[in-house]
């Protein structure tokens, strides 16, 4: 008969029987196993609520809402945090603030050479045109880097995540010019709250936290040489700038609105009314 007491368990869990299995996953999962076993014993936790929280991960799995909860519980920030201790360590230079990817990022987004439209017509909201430079640490031009962008619609849904919206939609990819320029129309989007009645907002509610993103479009940006970046801007004034559930909004990254009539130049964009211009520069660090 084999009884165990809970350090016995813990050594049994972990130990490599059959093959060597992996030193790194047996270290992880050791560390990660016992400080369950230590929460459920301290915090005496009983077995509803244990089998609960069991239920709570399989119905979270199944809606495909994971990636939510990292972000909403701060671990896709640190892991940022934790990079950015790692390059002010090693002396490397800073280039534009890296913000959390996301979870609805999707890739293979149509490519276009210089600038692009996201949106289609009719117009939903503000029209908006970004443009800017993507440049080096030293100031260079980077010519033919692609600027992956990304960002919700009208009611703050993501294509791919929303039956609503065609593949794609308000996703592409624009290759920057010889002078490394990058530009795109597209409207204002809204923010984000998680969906309600899921097992996120459950958790949310049970929290007593909100599930709001502030207005915000996506960019992951590559180049051959450079690190890749992944970073967002933000629309100013939007309430939940310093109050962000994902943590993603960061000083720098803010942009500034220039409302105005176009100017000459905008005409391959279709832009004939008034519009918002955003300018914005990336810089990215060697790979
Ligand atoms: C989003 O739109 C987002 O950008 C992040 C980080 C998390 C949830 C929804
Ligand atoms: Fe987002």
């Amino acid at each position: 008969m084999a009884e165990y007491t809970q350090q016995q368990l813990l050594d049994l869990v972990n130990n490599s029987q059959v093959n060597p299995g992996n030193d790194r996953v047996r270290e992880i999962t050791q560390r990660i196993v016992s400080d369950l076993f230590r929460a459920i014993d301290d915090l005496d936790i009983k077995p509803d609520e244990f089998w609960a929280g069991v239920d709570w991960l399989a119905r979270l799995g199944a809606s495909g809402q994971i990636g939510l909860i990292t972000a909403g519980l701060g671990f896709d920030r640190l892991i940022d945090i934790r990079e950015e201790e790692a390059d002010e360590a090693a002396g490397r230079a800073a280039g534009t603030p890296r913000a959390i990817e996301g979870p609805l990022y999707i890739a293979g987004a149509p490519l276009s050479d210089g600038e692009t439209r996201l949106d289609e017509d009719p117009v939903r909201g503000q029209v908006l045109v970004m443009e800017g430079q993507v440049r080096d640490v030293d100031g260079k031009p980077v010519a033919g880097a692609l600027v992956d962008v990304w960002h919700a619609n009208e009611l703050g849904r993501y294509s791919h995540f929303d039956p609503d919206q065609k593949d794609y939609h308000l996703r592409r990819k624009i290759k920057t010019d010889a002078q490394g320029r990058y530009r795109f129309r597209s409207f204002i989007p809204p923010g984000y709250a998680i969906p309600p009645n899921s097992p996120t907002s459950e958790l949310f509610e049970g929290l007593g936290r909100h599930g709001n993103r502030p207005a915000h479009i996506h960019f992951l940006v590559a180049a051959d040489g450079q690190r890749t970046l992944t970073t967002q801007v933000n629309i100013p004034g939007d309430t939940f700038l310093d109050d962000d559930f994902a943590f993603a909004t960061r000083d720098g990254l803010v942009v500034e609105l220039q409302p105005g009539t176009p100017p000459a130049g905008y005409e391959s964009l279709g832009v004939n009314e008034p519009f918002t211009r955003v300018c914005f520069d990336f810089v990215m660090q060697p790979a």
